[in-house]
């Protein structure tokens, strides 16, 4: 039996993979609301293919549970956050799953680490509290670190399709792990040591955190020098060996926003090219504020509670919210300049902000500028409903002559 601790994000539909392919599953988290709504039959979170897969992982008899369970095999999955000032990791809630496993686990079990974790951290804070738990590693418990790659909005495909890495101590307990995500994985699943798989996750989401940024430095060059950045990089991307990734309105989630900051706190007299970019991206929800303004002023709109901002997510079709670029916008130290700015987003049901409509027609009525921080299919598909506003399109969707970019 596989105890998946932590049905979040990344946890839930893990275990539902793992059940829907053979496996006996029960998965355990701390939140009793949660493990109560997922026995009620229903999904935390929306994502495709999901509903169908908990249908059929249900049909399998996965369970689950605030209870840790007695078995060989463990798979932790829970939040690992940095804190805001020294951008180090956070291992708490990481260090009491395996706390808790320790508690209750069989001599000889398996621990696989899922959540992502900066380089180190299973050195630093998993082994410590294993060993003085008075446990041998290698002999009593076999560490693994499988993190995962999925992105959120293409999970369920993800999670059959993508290539895996795979770090354990010992390479018996790699390969046990691998043909277990073998079972609904098609991919490529690497076994190596622990500290490269945990560099390695690292590395993917600062790869592509540092090209956001770039692409987010063109746009203010372009911006200040009165050329068209959208053009430019397409044409550049025509290049056999270049891929530059697309300018926005700033970045969020839980991954690309956060990751790269573990290397900068430990690493900070080398993460020069890595902070810099972080602070760029971070910087582009003020850099959508004061075009919001410049347009205003160009458009003769002097009220602020006419501007509408269309999406509260961090990306298009996903009802995730951590780190969102609008909610960076509206907490802005800047915010002064717009307090009454409205909000809509089709995915968020409950009010997260002051301002927040939750009818996109009722929303469209009471705004003549429309800033399209997200572009989710609803928008994409409704162009003929901006009519007769002005429209700030920070995702570049629409191209329309009349329409303002970043
Ligand atoms: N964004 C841009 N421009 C782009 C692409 C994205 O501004 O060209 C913004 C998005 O709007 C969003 C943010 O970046 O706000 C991050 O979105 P994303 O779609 O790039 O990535 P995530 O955070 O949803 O998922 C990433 C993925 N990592 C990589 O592609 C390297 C995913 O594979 C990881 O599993 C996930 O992080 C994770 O859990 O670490």
């Amino acid at each position: 039996m596989v105890n998946v601790i932590g049905l979040g994000y990344i946890g839930l539909p893990t275990a539902l993979m793992l059940a829907t392919h053979g496996a006996e599953v029960v998965g355990t988290d701390y939140n009793a609301n949660l493990v109560e709504t997922l026995n009620a039959g229903k999904t935390t979170f929306k994502e495709d293919g999901l509903d169908e897969l908990f249908a059929k992982a249900l049909n399998a008899g996965i369970k689950f549970t605030t209870e840790y369970q007695v078995t060989d095999t463990y798979i932790i999955s829970v939040p690992t956050p940095y804190d805001a000032f020294s951008k180090k990791i956070d291992a708490k809630y990481v260090v009491n799953a395996v706390n808790a496993v320790l508690d209750v686990c069989q001599k000889g079990a398996t621990v696989v680490i899922e959540s992502t974790v900066s380089p180190g951290t299973i050195d630093k804070f998993v082994r410590p509290v294993i060993e003085q738990a008075g446990w041998n590693i290698g002999t009593d418990i076999h560490l693994v670190h499988a993190p995962e790659r999925i992105i959120p909005g293409n999970m369920v495909y993800e999670l059959l399709h993508n290539n895996r890495t795979i770090g354990a101590d010992e390479q018996e307990f790699g390969e046990k792990i691998k043909t277990l995500y073998s079972s609904f994985c098609q991919g490529d699943i690497v076994v190596t040591d622990i500290r490269t798989a945990e560099m390695t996750k690292v590395v993917e989401n600062t790869f592509r955190a540092v090209n956001i940024a770039f692409a987010n430095e063109l746009a203010k060059i372009c911006r200040y020098a009165g050329m068209d950045v959208y053009e430019i990089v397409k044409i550049c991307n025509m290049h056999p060996r270049v891929n530059i990734l697309q300018p926005g309105p700033g970045v969020g989630g839980h991954c690309i926003s956060v990751d790269p900051w573990f290397l900068v706190g430990d690493y900070p007299g080398l993460t020069k090219v890595i902070g810099e970019s972080m602070k760029i991206n971070d910087s582009m929800p003020d850099f959508v504020l004061h075009r919001i303004e410049q347009i205003m002023e160009q458009e003769g709109i002097d009220d602020i509670s006419r501007v509408g901002l269309y999406g509260l997510t961090y990306k298009e079709n996903v009802d995730d919210c951590r780190e969102s670029p609008t909610l960076q916008l509206l907490g802005s130290q800047h915010r002064h300049l717009a307090p009454n700015l409205k909000s809509y987003d089709p995915f968020v049901e409950n009010d997260i902000v002051d301002a927040q409509y939750h009818d996109f027609d009722k929303f469209l009525q009471d705004v003549d500028m429309v800033v399209i921080m997200v572009g989710h299919d609803e928008i994409k598909h409704n162009f003929a409903k901006l009519q007769g506003k002005v429209v700030l399109d920070t995702r570049h969707i629409f191209t329309q002559e009349n329409v303002y970019h970043i």
